[in-house]
């Protein structure tokens, strides 16, 4: 389909100029009586509680960490504690209107926005939801402790629960949200709309994006919050983030009762420092986070300056920016205003800062400010607003002492298997939710359906190969994967560049633009770190998504995504979170250094990744179908060169229904009795050259097996393999130094060691940058290589003349330089 808008030269190229209009800057100035048609004494109490908690929670830690005793009681936090010591009224205000249905994500300066949108969400809930929460979670792991001598009301014992879960997550203990998994800076507590928290700064800024898509594609209520500092906006993925979260589509192309524009407010917690340089006059431009919204749309994201040193003014703001979102007008950028009076973290000497400077801000103190105005209007008197102050501090100390108590919260036992157990789910998930999935067309009307239906599966057609435009080939099979799993689980969608209409980037997509809605397959911005974060945060929800990254050499830019973020949540989450994302990554060739490189072991060396290469048919559908139906994150490698391939393999061809094969399991190509032959990716069809040459003209029967999957991957049939012919060679694509096939090699030296007549012998491509493509076969393993390496390193072949060099000696020297 063709664009509906069209790019008209007179209009485009016609004299004009841009209006921006003003910014509110700390514009909020209403005294507490005028704010009284909503404001109940209660609130104020609720505000000045919060306010406390927090205060003290991060007293102890603070007195914890630098002194390792409060109040008589002693204990050694080992790990981090980014402290939030005078930001406490731009969390309350923050999550004070915030029901349990909006989702905060934050840094990894959180525990005051958990804490806060924590008591905002138990105020929210009835008894019978606390209670079923805190029975079911972890079965009962966090509430136990608590539920001994506990005499209040249900709220009293969720707040509790919610400190208490707190600290357990920092000191690292069974009885933490995450039973210590994710800690400090990654603390969460998804039941009550907090969402992770990210120790990468800005982290949450690609992430959260996913979230409020998540609610628009499955018409969820709720806002998404994105509590990033104001540092962090000078990290590209947060720009990206807000590419992605502010693109036009929403509300142009997309259906208009999904609601609109993305609901998520980029809330800036900007307390004026990174860790010592200073955004404002030093380490950024701006002067203040909210101009940049002007560059963003025409609406400026709504844009504006808040006081975070008063509570009831971030509540003002966030109370407009729900309903600005709630008209579809999103997304939102906040510039809350806050200091934080402690140090970046415990061991911050704050050198970069005069005393002077912090003695001001300790002087504003917003817990005292608000305390003065609810005593001005007459709100409380004093002695209730310090017994209440009195009374939660001693449910914070309370907790503390219970949480680092070995007995009521120990840690996970030391010899346990726990943390491995976590990595990946293993689940299979048919569907994220049960309701009918969205389609413009059901699948057996579609135009690519039915042109596939014409295609020969199978390696032979009479006897003899098929011809390449009949040949059902490996684009086929995904998209028939792909389609399958879009007819049956109605949260997935697919993103990325040029996805739609297009077809993606190597037309595997092409057919599903007629047959999905927008949400469910779309365009987004040029912007990798922000595929496959919205990826990530649209997984967190519940949902299911297909990421594509045009080229694997993209990754570089979308790396802390992947690396940090697909692969963390899941094991940091204790197995509450599930990763059901499917990263395709496109391995390219003939564009040379930046498009054609296989990054496979930089995804293989990272827990927490699936990491898959199929480069046949029968492979790519059976395993698509199992990555779809999985509940881990699966990077997909694709080979360009490939697309085109038919089935050479299965005899039986690629069966038209569904089948899985399971993601591990590595493939017999070829049975053989001599040597072994392990590849990965296209270095299949290069090794089946050699074992060719190797069997006409030297007698020669190899074993070709293709491992399929770098990440989990079953050794047992290439031991056997071993076993057997005593010998193996070990190829692939990627570039030779440090590719996966380096750790197979070593793994194999270790459990066929008894059977094997020589060490393995791993080729792959030259430690070269990739060169154009005329010069190609000079870097990309060659079936003469192989063979050369087999005659030099492994098994002399009669009367043969190596045409590479492959021996020893310049084995050494290469690794000797460096190349
Ligand atoms: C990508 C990345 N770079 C650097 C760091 C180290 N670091 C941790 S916090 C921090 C400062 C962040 O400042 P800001 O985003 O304003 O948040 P604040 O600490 O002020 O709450 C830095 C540089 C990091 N964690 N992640
Ligand atoms: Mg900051």
């Amino acid at each position: 389909m063709t664009k509906s808008i069209i790019l008209e030269p007179e209009a485009l190229l016609a004299e004009d100029s841009i209006h921006f209009f003003d910014i509110a800057v700390n514009a909020y100035d209403k005294t507490l009586e005028e704010e009284r048609h909503w404001l109940e004494p209660d609130d104020c109490i609720a505000i000045w509680q919060d306010m406390a908690a927090i205060r003290e929670f991060e007293s102890i830690l603070n007195e914890i960490k630098t002194k390792r005793t409060y109040k008589g009681v002693s204990y050694d936090h080992m790990g981090a504690a980014h402290l939030s010591i005078g930001q406490e009224a731009s969390a309350v205000g923050m999550a004070f209107l915030l029901t349990p249905d909006d989702h905060i994500y934050g840094s990894h300066r959180s525990h005051g926005e958990i804490l806060a949108k924590g008591f905002s969400a138990i105020r929210k809930m009835s008894d019978e939801a606390l209670l079923q929460i805190m029975r079911s979670y972890r079965d009962g792991a966090i509430l136990r402790p608590l539920e001994k001598g506990h005499s209040g009301t249900v709220r009293d014992l969720a707040v509790k629960f919610l400190i208490f879960g707190a600290y357990g997550e920092l000191f690292a203990k069974e009885t933490g949200f995450n039973r210590g998994m994710g800690g400090s800076m990654h603390a969460f507590f998804a039941p009550f709309g907090i969402f992770p928290n990210n120790a990468i700064v800005g982290g949450s800024g690609s992430i959260a994006p996913g979230a409020a898509l998540f609610k628009r594609v499955n018409r969820r209520p709720g806002v998404v919050v994105a509590n990033i500092g104001d540092a962090s906006f000078g990290c590209g993925p947060v720009w990206e983030g807000i590419t992605f979260a502010s693109m036009d589509q929403y509300r142009r192309l997309w259906d208009k009762d999904l609601g609109g524009g993305l609901p998520i407010i980029f809330n800036c917690m900007n307390n004026g420092y990174g860790m010592g340089g200073q955004t404002l006059g030093e380490t950024m431009g701006c002067q203040y986070i909210a101009r940049i919204g002007a560059a963003v749309n025409p609406e400026q994201m709504h844009a504006e300056r808040v006081n975070g040193y008063d509570p009831l003014a971030v509540i003002d703001a966030f109370r407009r920016k729900i309903r600005t979102i709630g008209e579809g007008k999103g997304p939102v950028l906040l510039d809350t205003v806050t200091y934080r009076i402690s140090g970046h973290s415990p061991s911050d000497a704050s050198s970069y800062r005069s005393k002077e400077e912090i003695e001001k801000w300790q002087r504003a103190d917003p817990i005292l400010a608000f305390r003065d105005k609810v005593l001005a209007a007459r709100m409380h008197p004093a002695d209730l607003l310090d017994e209440t102050r009195t009374a939660i501090e001693s449910v914070v100390f309370e907790m503390f002492r219970l949480a680092i108590d070995p007995v009521a919260a120990p840690r996970i036992s030391m010899d346990s298997d726990l943390i491995g157990q976590l990595m990946f789910s293993n689940g299979k998930l048919e569907k994220c939710e049960d309701r009918k999935p969205e389609l413009l067309q059901a699948f057996s009307q579609n135009a690519r359906v039915h042109q596939i239906q014409g295609k020969i599966r199978t390696p032979l057609l009479d006897g003899k190969p098929v011809p390449k435009m009949k040949a059902f080939n490996i684009r086929d099979a995904i998209f028939e994967a792909l389609a399958y799993r879009f007819s049956i689980d109605p949260t997935m969608v697919a993103f990325g560049e040029e996805n739609r209409d297009w077809g993606g980037a190597f037309a595997v997509y092409r057919g599903l633009t007629e047959a999905l809605p927008y949400h469910r397959l779309f365009n987004t911005s040029i912007s990798e770190a922000a595929i496959v974060g919205a990826a990530v945060g649209y997984a967190l929800s519940g949902g299911r998504a297909v990421a594509e990254l045009m080229y694997a050499d993209f990754m570089g830019r979308a790396g802390d995504e992947i690396f940090n973020q697909l692969s963390k949540w899941q094991g940091m989450s204790a197995g509450q979170l599930k990763m059901p994302v499917v990263l395709r990554a496109s391995v390219g060739a003939k564009y040379g250094a930046q498009h054609s490189q296989d990054w496979s072991a930089l995804a293989n060396h990272i827990p927490g990744l699936k990491v898959v290469y199929p480069v046949t048919p029968y492979d790519a559908k059976g395993m698509m179908n199992s990555a779809l139906a999985g509940t881990d994150p699966v990077v997909f490698f694709e080979s360009q060169r490939l697309y085109d391939y038919g089935e050479m393999f299965e005899a039986g061809g690629v069966p038209e229904g569904y089948y899985e094969i399971p993601l591990g399991e590595p493939s017999i190509k070829q049975a053989g009795t001599d040597i072994t032959l392990v590849t990965f990716g296209p270095a299949l069809y290069t090794a089946l050259a050699a074992s060719r040459a190797l069997e006409a003209q030297h007698g020669i029967s190899a074993e070709l097996i293709d491992i399929r999957s770098a990440n989990p991957l079953d050794y047992e049939p290439l031991v056997e393999s071993i076993r057997k012919t005593g010998k193996v060679l070990l190829a692939c694509e990627a570039v030779e130094r440090g590719c996966v096939m380096h750790s197979i090699a070593a793994n194999l030296t270790q459990l066929a060691f008894d059977f094997l007549d020589a060490p393995p012998v791993v080729v792959g491509s030259r430690n070269w940058i990739t060169p154009a493509a005329e010069l190609e076969s000079m870097f990309f393993p060659q079936p003469d290589w192989i063979l050369d390496a087999i005659h030099e390193r492994i098994l002399p072949l009669d009367n043969y003349e190596a045409k590479s060099n492959q021996t020893h000696g310049e084995l050494a020297r290469r690794l000797r330089f460096g190349i």
